[in-house]
């Protein structure tokens, strides 16, 4: 089989919630070789996409919603570790607390975004999905973070990342941590009217945003 074939292999098994299936394509990438990320962005998130599509057409249903964000994190289970071991043994280029904001049980792209920056030599304390605002404060005081980073997916939970700096700026903290935020319906016209320090679209571009703040682009 080759990468295309697998790929949309990948694609097909996140658009029939195959969650087994998913795993197993996932190892027979990194048997093969396959780049982790490149796994991940041209298979699995192209199926989660027109899910989405779908879902927003009236096309899919919830639970053929939730079953193909299962069959997604099954294979990200395996590709994940794979993605985040290429940081061993180099030196730490910051530290960062990531979450999904209160009210948003979205977890995958913040996943992606913090083994990405785990792999990209960063050290990250992931606090998961529904986070209080005021625990993003005191994980970031007690991780000693340089930037916090905050993922939201529907639009009804962006006004919590203003609230997170709100928090932030209260505490004092934010001569000292930077902010990045991003997720789906998050643009840079929103990260300047929340008065964030950095966007990210993507994994990539989250890596590149945070290096910068730390001055090390
Ligand atoms: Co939800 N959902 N969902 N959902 N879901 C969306 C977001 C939606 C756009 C679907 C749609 O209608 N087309 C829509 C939001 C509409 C809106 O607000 N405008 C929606 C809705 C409505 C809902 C529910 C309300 C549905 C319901 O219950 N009626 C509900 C809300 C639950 C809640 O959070 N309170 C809900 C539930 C769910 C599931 C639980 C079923 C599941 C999530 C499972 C999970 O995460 N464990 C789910 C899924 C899978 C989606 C879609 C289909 C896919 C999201 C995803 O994982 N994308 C999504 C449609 C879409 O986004 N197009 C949708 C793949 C992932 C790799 O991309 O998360 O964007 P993404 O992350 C990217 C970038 O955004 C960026 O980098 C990542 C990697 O490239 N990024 C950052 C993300 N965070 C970042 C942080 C950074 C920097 C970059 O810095 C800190």
């Amino acid at each position: 089989m080759d990468f295309v074939e697998l790929y949309s292999s990948m694609k097909q098994t996140v658009l029939d919630g195959d969650a087994d299936e998913a795993e197993r394509l996932a190892r027979q990438a990194l048997e093969a070789g396959v780049p982790p990320l490149e796994a991940i962005e041209q298979g699995y998130v192209k199926g989660i996409e027109e899910v989405g599509a779908l879902f927003e057409k009236g096309e899919m249903f919830l639970p053929e919603l939730v079953a193909a964000a299962e069959a997604m994190k099954q294979a990200l289970g395996v590709l994940q570790p794979a993605l985040e071991t290429s940081a061993q043994g180099r030196k730490v280029l910051g530290r960062v607390v990531i979450g999904t904001v209160k009210g948003d049980i979205h977890d995958i792209g913040k996943s992606i975004v913090g083994s990405m920056l785990t792999a990209s030599g960063f050290d990250v304390l992931d606090l998961g999905v529904d986070v209080d605002i005021a625990a993003f404060v005191e994980k970031a005081k007690e991780f000693n973070a340089d930037i916090v980073g905050l993922s939201a997916l529907l639009t009804t939970t962006m006004p919590a990342q203003r609230e997170v700096i709100r928090k932030l700026e209260e505490a004092g903290l934010r001569g000292k941590i930077k902010v990045m935020v991003g997720g789906a319906p998050v643009t840079e016209r929103w990260a300047v009217e929340i008065g964030a320090d950095g966007y990210a679209e993507d994994a990539i571009r989250a890596v590149a945003a945070a290096k910068k703040m730390m001055g090390v682009a």
